[in-house]
């Protein structure tokens, strides 16, 4: 992979790149896998970084993340909005028109997109519209227009995917259940992973997911969820020495309880990462951790994203 370019953008102080050489995983995924949690930023030469940002990254191209897809075994990718670039979808777009089909995204839109443009965002490969409550990446929304957005893109057969940290769901739930197409949960709702699996707190997201068959989690970033980190000797990391191991429980919980509605990511190129930067191949061998089992890994990585982002591919 090259290494990262900056686009003449100063990065956010303290910013850590991307990785740039990546461990080849041991574990093998399998045959047409799709990381369904991954971005693209800029090149900020060609897309400029959106002016409303809460940071500006380094460079991560698709061509970095089409090589990071080949050397860590997977098939295809979803390629999701980040919030450095608003809502102008061009670097996304630009993605996935040039994956030749290998690519799916999920775009971030605002009330005022037009229906030729949701047409355009359709035909190059959006599937998703993605509403973020994280306070510290996004300006606040008025809930009617996120409500308005989602009644626009169900007839495109698309689905919202929604990230908050687990604290605001109570507030949040009765907006997520009344949303009209299928729901996708990043990163789990962001468990405290120091609170029990089977506490109250975790507890209510699993609630969530048990009473609305359309809300869907991924469970993915167990870097940006971990206290306990990656494990001290990485090279020899196995059974008995896990990546991430403080976040298995809970991931683990949700694929075995929900095996046909969870989607897994590297979210390459990571951002707002202040510690650590994980080695994506490393994350690749956090899968059997969580998923143990050849179907349950088929479903996680094969047969629920296709569901979701190829139908016409499910046979
Ligand atoms: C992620 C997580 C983060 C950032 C974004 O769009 C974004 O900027 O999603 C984060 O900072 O937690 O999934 O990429």
């Amino acid at each position: 992979m090259n290494r990262p370019t900056t686009g003449g953008f100063e990065k956010t102080p303290g910013w850590l790149d991307w990785y740039e050489n990546p461990s080849r995983p041991r574990f093998r995924v399998p045959p047409g896998a799709v990381d369904a949690h991954c971005h693209v930023f800029g090149p900020g030469a060609r897309f400029p970084y959106a002016p409303e940002r809460k940071y500006t990254p380094c460079d991560a191209s698709k061509e970095d993340l089409f090589a990071l897809r080949d050397h860590l075994g997977f098939a295809r990718n979803v390629i999701v909005q980040a919030t450095c670039h608003g809502a102008d979808n061009r670097a996304l777009v630009d993605a996935c028109l040039a994956a030749g089909g290998r690519a799916r995204g999920v775009a971030t839109v605002r009330r005022s997109v037009t229906d030729a443009e949701l047409q355009a965002l359709h035909a190059a490969g959006v599937r998703g519209v993605r509403f973020n409550f994280v306070k510290r990446l996004v300006d606040f929304t008025p809930k009617e227009e996120l409500l308005e957005i989602a009644q626009r893109i169900a007839p495109l057969g698309w689905h919202v995917v929604v990230y908050f940290e687990a604290q605001d769901l109570p507030q949040l739930w009765d907006f997520f259940t009344a949303l009209p197409t299928i729901v996708v949960v990043d990163h789990m709702g962001r468990p405290d992973v120091r609170k029990p699996v089977d506490g109250p707190e975790f507890g209510t997201f699993l609630r969530l997911l048990r009473e609305h068959p359309n809300i869907w989690s991924k469970v993915s970033c167990p870097e940006r969820l971990s206290v306990s980190g990656p494990p001290a000797l990485p090279g020899r990391c196995g059974p008995d020495n896990p990546p991430y191991a403080d976040v298995i429980p809970f991931a683990r919980r949700v694929v075995e309880e929900f095996p046909d509605r969870v989607l897994w990511g590297t979210d390459w190129p990571h951002p707002n990462l202040k510690d650590h930067m994980p080695d994506d191949g490393l994350l690749v061998d956090f899968i059997p951790h969580i998923a143990p089992t050849a179907e349950l890994q088929r479903k996680l990585l094969v047969d629920n994203p296709l569901r979701l982002y190829w139908p016409e591919d499910v046979r």
